[in-house]
């Protein structure tokens, strides 16, 4: 398997994984992808009065973590994100995942390891 291919893998894996774990937290069943999705997830956050749309107060709330999530990624601090900059957080996000699957932490996925996201994942979809 060649770093493309494994990437894809877990980029495939990232919110089945994630959020199979969070089902056993209450997470309701949720696709990650797609624009209306980003809005979703951003109301689901943001949204503390319930009423389906953000509020003056809230669409502030959801600016300034916004802000505040750009300013933590804008390592050189130029108030850009550059590709070098996304790749960071890519490779950071990825290397999470990849703690996260591998559960006895000896560096590789083992064929166990995959097995279980595969059960996680397959449990996650019956929900
Ligand atoms: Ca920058
Ligand atoms: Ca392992």
């Amino acid at each position: 398997m060649n770093a493309k291919q494994y990437t894809l893998i877990l980029t495939t894996l990232i919110g089945t994984t994630l959020c199979a774990t969070a089902a056993n937290e209450g997470c309701e069943k949720e696709q990650f992808y797609g624009k209306n999705d980003l809005k979703r997830k951003a109301l689901k956050r943001f949204d503390t009065d319930g009423d389906g749309q953000f509020s003056e107060a809230e669409r502030v709330s959801a600016k300034t973590a916004k802000e505040r999530r750009k300013s933590q990624i804008d390592a050189d601090g130029d108030g850009t994100i550059s590709n070098e900059e996304k790749k960071t957080v890519r490779n950071k996000r990825r290397n999470t995942i990849h703690q996260r699957i591998d559960s006895d932490g000896d560096g590789t996925i083992s064929k166990t390891e995959w097995k279980a996201v595969r059960r996680a994942r397959r449990k996650h979809n019956a929900l």
